[in-house]
């Protein structure tokens, strides 16, 4: 496992003015979500075109709504986890620090991450298909049967990003222009082989950010990275905000601005 910190990413996290931490599933592992890809994944036994998809939900809409319920339940009894955290501790001491996420489980904002960019939704939040109104869990959960819209009696989906369906437009730009204003990239946690997201690392690396990536396994794109920190978030995460917390004392990122 090679986990130390090089003296160019020391560099850089005593100086950078921009970071930006681009998390996966596998950040969110370590508070027992499970990943999507791989043999534990959600993928091994459902398939992603069933689930996670219009096509999939217009054949058989309580099946998808049946596996969100089992998803909310469960998201909502975790906690964030050291690599979240850590996360939090980096925002306070950077001029400006970006979250972009492609987990839809909310731990990053319930961690206390201030700016956090959602790719792909978030799963406590809902709304309905025809009118667009919203609709809480509590509401959701609480319907026998399929949730319908108590103003046009509409489908109701859970607000995510499935496959074929555009990211939200004003998160992406937002994303884009964070990964191409950034000094230094982290590529947190995922298998980085759905796009566009996929693409981020790849955008800030082109515009000159240092670039590093924290898994356990190596991933298509590890070698197009400056480094590779391979290990589990919630161990490594700790460590460079440590790094980060020596090498810049106790300014924060108000001192800097
Ligand atoms: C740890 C760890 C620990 C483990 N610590 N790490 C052919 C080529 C290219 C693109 C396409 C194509 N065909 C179709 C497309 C487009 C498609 C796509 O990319 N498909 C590829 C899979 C082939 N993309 C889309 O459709 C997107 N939209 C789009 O392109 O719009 C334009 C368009 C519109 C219309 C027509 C055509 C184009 C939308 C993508 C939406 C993705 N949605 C999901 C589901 C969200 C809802 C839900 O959760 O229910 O998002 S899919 C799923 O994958 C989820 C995730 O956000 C996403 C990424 O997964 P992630 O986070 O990387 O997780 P894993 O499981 O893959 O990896 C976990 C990693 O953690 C692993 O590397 C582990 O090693 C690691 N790990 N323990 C740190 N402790
Ligand atoms: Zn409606």
């Amino acid at each position: 496992m090679t986990t130390a910190i090089s003296g160019a990413l020391t560099t850089r996290l005593r100086e950078a003015r921009s970071v930006v931490a681009f998390t996966g599933a596998g950040i969110s592992v370590e508070s027992g979500v499970p990943t999507f890809r791989g043999a534990d994944g959600i993928w091994a036994k459902l398939r992603p075109e069933e689930l996670a998809s219009m096509d999939g939900f217009l054949k058989n809409p309580s099946v998808v709504w049946d596996w969100y319920a089992h998803r909310k339940k469960i998201i909502s009894a975790i906690h964030p986890n050291a690599g979240h955290y850590a996360l939090v501790e980096m925002e306070k001491k950077v001029p400006q620090f970006a979250v972009i996420t492609q987990n839809i489980d909310n731990l990053h904002r319930r961690a206390g991450s201030k700016t956090v960019f959602e790719l792909h939704g978030n799963i406590e939040r809902n709304y309905c298909m025809k009118c667009g109104k919203t609709f809480t869990d509590e509401f959701v959960l609480a319907v026998a049967g399929l949730p319908k819209c108590d103003s046009c009696g509409g489908m109701v989906r859970p607000d995510v990003v499935w496959f074929g369906e555009m990211l939200p437009e004003e998160e992406w730009e937002s994303s884009v222009a964070a990964a191409e204003g950034a000094d230094l990239f982290l590529s947190i946690g995922t298998s980085a082989v759905v796009y566009p997201a996929a693409s981020l690392p790849l955008l800030a690396k082109r515009a000159e950010a240092y670039v590093v990536e924290v898994n356990p396994e190596p991933t298509p794109i590890t070698d197009k990275m400056d480094e590779f920190l391979e290990g589990p978030s919630g161990e490594i995460l700790p460590m460079l905000a440590r790094v980060m917390e020596r090498e810049r004392g106790g300014s924060g990122a108000a001192a800097h601005s």
